[in-house]
């Protein structure tokens, strides 16, 4: 490894075969048909998009007048790396028996919590992955918790469907579930929960 190329932090670029080099692949799909000008489209494309030497290496057909593109090209931009500053969530993350032991010494009763994947959204993977018995990645979800009754409503439950099951269990939590989405669905949903929560005093 000591003959490893040192980059320059504060001026840190793509690397694709040689330090430095600036190559970038990059991948999009167009609304024109397959064929010669189609990837010359991408290609004027990726030039005004800043990429120096732009080639389509793949190209294919998706049907109705759509081609698929990947491109690779020369990035000219850097970042100083050295200047960075992320702020980190300083949290102490506790294992299942160290929250089941904090609910037995403090809270001292069941902690309800009813959960749900909310509106249009029949993403459900997510909620079962904090809520089911079995969990994900190696965690158990919540229904395992020795002090926690949950409630795992599953998908595409209606707002209003929801507060109702929270007010008639008398839920410590609601856990939400939704998708983050391009078209921002998510955001009049989440907002009309919120109204609905304030106007049931919650
Ligand atoms: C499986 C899947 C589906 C399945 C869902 C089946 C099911 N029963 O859940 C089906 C085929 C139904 C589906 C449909 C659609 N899907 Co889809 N789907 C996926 C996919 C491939 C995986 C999602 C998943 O299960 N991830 C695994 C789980 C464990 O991860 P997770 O959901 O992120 O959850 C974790 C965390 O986010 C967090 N978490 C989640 N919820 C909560 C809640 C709380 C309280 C907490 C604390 C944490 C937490 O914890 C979990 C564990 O780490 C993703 C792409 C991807 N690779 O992510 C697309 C994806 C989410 N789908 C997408 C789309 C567009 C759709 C459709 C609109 C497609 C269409 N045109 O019909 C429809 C929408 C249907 C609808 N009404 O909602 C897009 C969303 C794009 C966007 N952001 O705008 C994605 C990103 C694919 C993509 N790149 O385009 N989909």
């Amino acid at each position: 490894m000591e003959n490893v190329q040192k980059a320059d932090l504060t001026r840190v670029k793509p690397y694709g075969d040689t330090l430095n080099d600036g190559m970038v692949q990059l991948s999009f799909t167009l609304p024109v048909p397959f064929g010669e000008e189609a990837s010359e489209a991408a290609r004027q494309l990726a030039k005004k998009m800043g990429f120096e030497e732009p080639q389509v290496v793949y190209s294919k057909d998706l049907g109705v007048g759509y081609t698929y593109f990947i491109l690779y090209g020369k990035s000219v931009h850097t970042v100083d790396y050295t200047k960075i500053e992320v702020p980190k969530v300083d949290i102490v993350v506790m294992s299942m028996e160290e929250v089941e032991e904090y609910i037995k010494e403090n809270i001292k009763r069941d902690v309800v919590i009813v959960g749900a994947c909310t509106g249009t959204d029949a993403h459900t993977v997510g909620i079962d992955a904090i809520m089911n018995m079995k969990g994900y990645a190696g965690h158990f979800g919540l229904e395992r918790y020795e002090g926690i009754e949950a409630y795992n409503l599953g998908s595409q439950v209606l707002n209003e469907e929801l507060v109702a099951k929270a007010i008639e269990l008398n839920a410590d939590a609601i856990l939400v579930s939704q998708v983050v989405t391009q078209k921002d669905v998510h955001i009049p949903n989440l907002s009309e929960l919120v109204e609905l929560l304030e106007a049931e005093g919650i």
